[in-house]
């Protein structure tokens, strides 16, 4: 699916917008400081990196929560910010992938994913989705208990009920079917966002089959589900908290029980594996939660996940 020579665009984004911690908008800018373009480069890739520029325009990218400015519609917090950034994030990403590029989309919240996978979606229509995390993020605007815009992505990828509002209908057409996606990591799932994945038929990996089947078997047939014969692109979402706090645990929404390191990498490996990777994502890491050490764990992480997706074998 990608052009030679080999190349990844990292797109960082540095956006908090999605939810209530300030912080998250940081992420990017630590993982290129702890050496993320030297790393992806030493694997064999050409690599290009814009910084902010492509966001620099866009008033408060920086979060701050502004209700005068942006005020809630349809519950939702800060939706013109976060649907402006996530337009401009799908067109950066789409940019890149007709380029024949891999775009690696750091955040920032995992609102974002709706911008990168919508980008994805423009050059691959085909492509589906990975969807790594301790939480589903498939609230709609009508089910979202706490209004968090990075609670709700999936839901307007798939057009669910009450998806259909502005700002975001302006732009944010439904782009994936609920058979083209499929979760790994889950333990912290909403009572609505159980029914909408149980009505929508939404193939789940939650810790309980991790456990159960070990994530070798898990994630064979998560793939097994979205793309039996391993032709389709695939779109690797990565939310930090899917693995354990004790692995990345400077992120916003933490939920104890989650993946281990090397269950984390195994996904990403086993990825890298089908050759069908067309696009990452690595979300939510957070540099201003946590101790010093803490901290440096998660950033060195959140940059380990995308090398494993990004091909670093361990042998
Ligand atoms: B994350 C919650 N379901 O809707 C909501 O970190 C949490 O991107 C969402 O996975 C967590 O706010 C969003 C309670
Ligand atoms: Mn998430
Ligand atoms: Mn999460
Ligand atoms: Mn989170």
């Amino acid at each position: 699916f990608l052009k030679e020579p080999p190349t990844v665009a990292v797109v960082g984004c540095p956006f908090s917008g999605g939810q209530a911690r300030p912080g998250v908008d940081l992420g990017p800018n630590a993982l290129v400081e702890f050496g993320l373009l030297n790393q992806i480069k030493q694997l064999g890739w050409n690599v290009s990196y814009d910084g902010a520029k492509p966001f620099a325009d866009i008033a408060h990218t920086r979060h701050d929560a502004d209700d005068a400015v942006d005020p809630p519609s349809h519950n939702m917090k800060n939706a013109r910010l976060v649907s402006a950034v996530c337009e401009r994030l799908a067109e950066v990403v789409g940019q890149h992938a007709k380029r024949g590029e891999l775009p690696v989309t750091v955040g920032g919240d995992h609102s974002l994913a709706l911008g990168s996978i919508a980008g994805t979606m423009s050059k691959h229509p085909d492509a589906c989705v990975l969807w790594i995390d301790a939480h589903a993020d498939i609230n709609t605007p009508l089910t979202t208990t706490t209004g968090n815009l990075h609670g709700c992505p999936v839901s307007f990828l798939l057009g669910l009920d009450g998806t259909d509002v502005a700002p975001f209908n302006k732009w944010a057409k439904p782009c994936l079917s609920p058979n083209r996606i499929v979760y790994i990591g889950l333990r912290d799932v909403d009572p609505a966002e159980k029914r909408i994945l149980r009505e929508n038929n939404i193939k789940c990996f939650t810790m309980h089959d991790v456990d159960k089947y070990g994530i070798g078997a898990c994630v064979q047939k998560a793939l097994d589900h979205v793309n039996p014969e391993r032709t389709r692109p695939v779109h690797l979402s990565f939310d930090v908290d899917a693995t354990d706090p004790s692995v990345a645990g400077s992120t916003g929404t933490p939920v104890r029980g989650g993946l281990t390191f090397r269950e984390g990498h195994y996904i990403c490996e086993a990825v890298a594996e089908t050759g069908c990777l067309v696009a990452l994502d690595i979300m939510e890491v957070n540099p201003t939660l946590g101790d010093e050490k803490l901290v440096e764990q998660t950033v060195a992480v959140g940059c380990s996940l995308a090398r494993a997706a990004l091909g670093e074998t361990l042998l």
